[in-house]
């Protein structure tokens, strides 16, 4: 049986989480085992690259995008589980809304339980992460990916995404489930507007007093096509890496990224400049 790693939670260690999606939008041609195929061909790339994390996810939580079935979102993400944990030293994490998901990701190999709701999706998800022993990423969204884009209204994003995060580590806590194991994420791009998404990465040092790592999740999001030029979203590795870098220097420490090798670079020479100053 695979043995997962937990991650150092010391903030100053920096943790590269790359992403693997097995959605069918995300890889067109082919049958399942050709989904299962690739996503396991780039999560080996990504771990070669130096990703410490890779988190699979087989249910797209992009603005507008309809739910899976469980069975569905099992039959993606669980022989892609299996054929990166036994084949990379890489911390796997599940990420997915579904408790039932991530109990059958945990014994597939999984030590992450990366949840876009924070625990709240089911009423059994509190009491399977406390089951399960693994790590959690609690990360804020407003409304659900179907509609969060509509119209998302704050009137002090940073404040209410700190209140809402200290919050869930309380329900953890009252779970069950101990700080330790928890990461903290302020969801850019989660029933966010463009001016809400700048204030979160402006303030990020504000989750700090969560006393969790910071976990980022900004690749590619369409914010950073809004500040330049509209384009695909790979055409957006620039607006990454800036992000990457102003999070880094506002305390986050973990990364969740498409482009593993040019963030890990980025962070190793602004690193290098800042250990020199
Ligand atoms: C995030 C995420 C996505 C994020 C965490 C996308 C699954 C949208 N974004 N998980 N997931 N944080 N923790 O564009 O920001 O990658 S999906």
């Amino acid at each position: 049986m695979h043995v997962w790693q937990e991650r150092p939670m010391t903030p100053d260690a920096v943790t590269l989480m790359g992403i693997v999606n097995v959605t069918p939008d995300s890889f067109s041609d082919g049958g399942r085992f050709h989904h299962a195929d690739r996503a396991i061909a780039h999560g080996l790339t990504l771990a070669e690259e130096g990703a410490h994390v890779l988190d699979i996810g087989g249910e797209s939580t992009r603005p507008g995008a309809a739910t899976v079935d469980i069975n569905e979102e099992l039959s993606r993400v669980i022989p892609v589980i299996e054929g990166l944990a036994s084949r990379t030293e890489c911390l796997i994490s599940i990420d997915t809304r579904k408790p039932e998901v991530a109990r059958a990701a945990v014994a597939a190999g999984a030590g992450l339980w990366n949840d876009v709701t924070a625990l709240t999706y089911s009423p059994d998800s509190l009491g399977v992460a406390a089951e399960l022993g693994v790590q959690v990423c609690l990360m804020h969204a407003q409304g659900t990916p179907e509609t969060m884009q509509d119209k998302p209204v704050y009137a002090d994003v940073v404040a209410e995404v700190v209140d809402y995060l200290s919050d869930r580590i309380v329900a953890c806590a009252g779970a069950g489930i101990s700080r330790e194991r928890l990461i903290v994420d302020p969801g850019i791009g989660f029933g966010k507007t463009l001016a809400h998404n700048l204030a979160l990465l402006a303030h990020l040092d504000r989750l700090s007093s969560l006393n969790c790592p910071v976990l980022l999740g900004a690749s590619r999001k369409r914010f950073i096509a809004a500040l330049d030029r509209e384009g695909d979203a790979i055409e957006r590795l620039g607006g990454s890496i800036a992000a990457v870098l102003a999070g880094r220097q506002k305390g986050a420490s973990w990364f969740r990224v498409h482009d593993v090798a040019a963030t890990r670079q980025a962070l190793a020479v602004a690193g290098a400049i800042a250990a020199a100053d």
